[in-house]
Parts: structure tokens; C-alpha cells; sequence
């Protein structure tokens, strides 16, 4: 069996998710009411049996390090672990300049396991993969690197590194982030694009990382700099997300950046119907995470006897739901609502006091948010900034952490 290193980078300051990540480094941004977007990639790797885990911090980790502890602690006993790894400046004064000067700032302890492959991730994706299958096909092409690609549609794939592949799926070409991206040659509206995962041969990551290190002109970047020097010399192959299986799985093949405020909610919205676009719970593929010590979720009546209503929506543990409509809405741990509150298409991180007969439309909030009885948001964006608040392009409407709104 070869031996496998995980390295994650997750030193994301994620700037388009601001103000969520004003505190926090974008792979702890709190998702689905119960998870993480650091989760994801660590599911997949558990749920492969690859336990073997470096996460590579940077900026504003220790909201990351302290769910790191709470989820994912594993007994040093197994020779596993999943352990972050700080930027500690070992190759001289500077922080990491780049994905690929992460990677090359860490090399002493990859080479210390003396892996066969290094599996190098990032975390702020949302997906479910197997990541047993994507070394399977790295072993069988020989591969000096595979690159995971999925499809998305050619007005997206500027954000991303777009690929082009022969008919064995071995890349012919590569362009991190281009300006007009290439689509695939059978379908004029889809464009190939890297995942941001890739499986390296030990060997040609060194090789690469030492010579890039050299490189005066070099971004230090895997997507702008090792995989356009790397794919005309050597075997770098691309697996298919599509191939990939997961029993049990409803939607095999979900993936999503959520790298702005507009996708990260859009993101949760497409958890939020019968047949959700990506489904949380799968016996087979369980999602852990931390659980804190808070009591089920409450869903009562008001003192005038007046209902509750809930569609469609996501509420955690440590909710209280009082006499409320709640639709299309995503609730974190300790969400409490007053009295006659209206929530439409909203997303709740955590901890938060809604006041009586609020009426929310489109908001996401941060944790430790308070929210004065009668306020409303989401119905008039110029009120909205007047307040401090920040409102997206699109009309959302976000509450950084800890704001008091209308107190
Ligand atoms: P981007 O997502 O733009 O493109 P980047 O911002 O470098 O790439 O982030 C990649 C991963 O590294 C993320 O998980 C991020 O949190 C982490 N990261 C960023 N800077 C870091 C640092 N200094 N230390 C540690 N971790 C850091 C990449 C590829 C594209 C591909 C997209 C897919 O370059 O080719 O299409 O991912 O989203
Ligand atoms: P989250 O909102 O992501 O759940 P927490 O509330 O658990 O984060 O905070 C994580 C940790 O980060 C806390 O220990 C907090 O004190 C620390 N922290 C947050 N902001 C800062 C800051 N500006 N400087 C130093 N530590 C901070």
C-alpha cells in the first residue's frame, strides 16, 4: 500500500467573504448551521481512511485551531493525525507567498513520513469525494501529478484554473484564471477546471518545489506557476470528478467554491428543498464536525397560542423558535427568535437574538448578533448601509460578528 500525506492549505484569508472572515480564516466560516467549510476536505479524507493530515494555517487561525481540537483531535497512539501546522517562517523572514511556498516552507516534514504520494487539498470547498479513487487513478496513469477537474459553465471559469485534456485525459494545456476561458471541445457552454486538489508523486513535488523556490520571477503559486511548468514535461493527468462514486451518495457530483458572500449563500440555499442540490446526510458518508453541549432545538407557540411555522429550512440544536415564520432559512446553534419574527431566505452562523417581530429577508448574520425588536432588513439596501451593514451586489444583506443592529 503507498504511503499517503495529506497537506491542506488552509490559510485562506478569504477577503471576497469579508466581513465572515474578519475574524476568521475562511476555512472555519461556519456552514450548514452544524459544520465548517474546513469539514468537507476532512470528511473526505476520513471517510477514505487517510489519516495522515498536516493543515496549513496562516492568517487568523484560532477559530480554526480551536474547532480543529473540539472535531477533530485524534489520539497520537495510531500513528494518525490531523494536526495544524502554523506558517513558522523556516525558510526564512517572510509568511507564505503563495499556495506552492506554503507546500515548499513544510518540506522537511513531508519528506520526514517518506510518502509515496502528497495529497495537497484546499478547504473551502463544498463536496463530497472519495479521495481513495482519485490515488487509484493517479497509480494506474503513472501520473507525475493529477489535478481533480470538474465542469462549470464557461461564464464562471475565469475565477478558476481552466484545463484542457487529451482523449486519456492527460492535460495539454492549463490557464490559471484566464481572461476568455477555453470550453470543452464537445460542449460550447462548459469549460474543465481544476478543483484546486491535487495528488503529487513525492518525488516531483521536491523537485518541482526547490527549483520553483529558485525561480526569481515565480508567484510561488501552484495554479499560476508549478502546474503550467510541469504538464508539457511530465505525465500530470486530470481526474474527473464525474467518475467519482460514493455510496448512498443522491448528488455524486455537488462541488462549489464559496469564495463570495453571494455563493456561499447561494450554497446554502441549494441545501434547502425535498431533493436538495447537495444532501448532508448520508449514513455512508458521514459529515462530523463538533456538536457543542446545547439542548435540541425548540419550536414553540407565542403566548397568544400563535404558531410556528418552518419551511424548508435548517434549524440546529440550541435554536428557540417562538410564534415565527421561518422559510428557506438556514438557523446555526443558539439562534433565538422572538415572537412574531418573519425570516425569509436567511442564514444564521450561530448565537444570535432576534428581537420581536423582525422581518429578515435575504440576511446572513455573523454569531453574537443582536437584532432589536421591530427591525427590518433586506427591504431597503440604502437604510441597510446606513446602519453599517454590509449589502452585496445582489441585495444581501450581511451582519458582521457581534453587531447590535437598531439597539
Ligand atoms: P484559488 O481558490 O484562487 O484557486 P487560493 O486563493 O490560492 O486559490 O486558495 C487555494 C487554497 O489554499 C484555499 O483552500 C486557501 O484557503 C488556501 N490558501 C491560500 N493562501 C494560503 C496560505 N498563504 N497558506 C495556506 N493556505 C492558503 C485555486 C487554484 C485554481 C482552482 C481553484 C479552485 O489555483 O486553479 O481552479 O483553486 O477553487
Ligand atoms: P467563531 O466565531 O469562528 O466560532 P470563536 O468565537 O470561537 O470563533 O473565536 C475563536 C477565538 O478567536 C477566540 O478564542 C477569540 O478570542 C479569538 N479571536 C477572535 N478575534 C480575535 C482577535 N482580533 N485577536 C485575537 N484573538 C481573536
Amino acid at each position: 500500500m503507498a504511503r499517503t500525506l495529506a497537506m491542506i492549505l488552509a490559510g485562506g484569508a478569504g477577503t471576497r467573504l469579508h466581513p465572515l472572515t474578519q475574524t476568521r480564516t475562511k476555512p472555519a466560516v461556519p456552514f450548514a448551521g452544524a459544520l465548517r467549510l474546513v469539514d468537507f476536505v476532512l470528511n473526505n479524507f476520513v471517510n477514505s481512511d487517510l489519516l495522515k493530515i498536516y493543515l496549513l494555517t496562516q492568517f487568523k487561525s484560532q477559530s480554526l485551531n480551536i474547532h480543529l481540537r473540539q472535531a477533530w483531535y485524534l489520539s497520537g497512539l495510531t500513528g494518525n493525525f490531523i494536526d495544524a501546522i502554523p506558517a513558522q517562517m523556516r525558510m526564512g523572514k517572510r509568511w507564505y507567498e503563495g499556495t506552492a511556498d506554503a507546500i515548499y516552507q513544510n518540506i522537511r516534514l513531508i519528506e520526514s513520513h517518506d510518502p509515496d504520494h502528497v495529497c495537497i487539498f484546499g478547504s473551502d470547498h463544498i463536496y463530497k469525494m472519495d479521495v481513495r479513487q482519485v490515488l487509484r487513478f493517479h497509480e494506474k496513469q503513472q501520473a507525475a501529478l493529477t489535478v481533480c477537474a470538474t465542469r462549470v459553465p464557461v461564464s464562471q471559469a475565469h475565477r478558476f484554473g481552466v484545463i484542457e485534456v487529451d482523449e486519456k485525459f492527460r492535460m495539454v494545456g492549463f490557464e490559471e484564471k484566464p481572461d476568455k476561458p477555453k470550453a470543452l471541445p464537445d460542449d460550447p457552454h462548459t469549460a474543465l477546471v481544476s478543483m484546486g486538489n491535487y495528488v503529487f508523486d513525492a518525488k516531483v513535488l521536491y523537485k518541482s518545489l526547490y527549483a520553483d523556490a529558485e525561480d526569481k520571477l515565480s508567484t510561488h503559486d501552484f495554479g499560476h506557476d508549478i502546474i503550467p511548468g510541469l504538464y508539457r514535461d511530465k505525465p500530470v493527468y486530470v481526474y474527473d470528478f464525474t467518475q467519482n462514486t460514493i455510496d448512498g451518495e443522491i448528488n455524486q457530483h455537488y462541488w462549489r467554491d464559496v469564495g463570495t458572500l453571494h455563493s456561499f449563500w447561494q450554497a446554502h440555499m441549494d441545501l434547502l428543498a425535498c431533493e436538495p442540490a447537495f444532501e448532508l446526510n448520508n449514513p455512508r458518508w458521514p459529515l462530523r464536525s463538533y456538536h457543542p453541549p446545547v439542548p435540541p432545538a425548540r419550536i414553540l407557540a407565542d403566548r397568544q397560542g400563535n404558531h410556528s411555522s418552518i419551511l424548508n429550512s435548517i434549524i440546529s440544536s440550541g435554536c428557540r423558535v417562538v410564534g415565527s415564520r421561518v422559510e428557506r432559512s438556514v438557523l446555526g446553534f443558539n439562534v433565538q427568535l422572538g415572537a412574531g419574527s418573519r425570516l425569509q431566505e436567511c442564514v444564521m452562523l450561530g448565537r444570535a437574538e432576534i428581537g420581536e417581530g423582525c422581518c429578515l429577508k435575504r440576511v446572513i448574520t455573523d454569531k453574537g448578533v443582536v437584532i432589536a425588536p421591530g427591525t427590518e432588513l433586506g427591504f431597503n439596501p440604502q437604510q441597510d448601509r446606513a446602519r453599517g451593514l454590509t449589502v452585496t451586489d445582489e441585495g444581501l444583506v450581511v451582519v458582521a460578528k457581534g453587531m447590535k443592529v437598531g439597539c
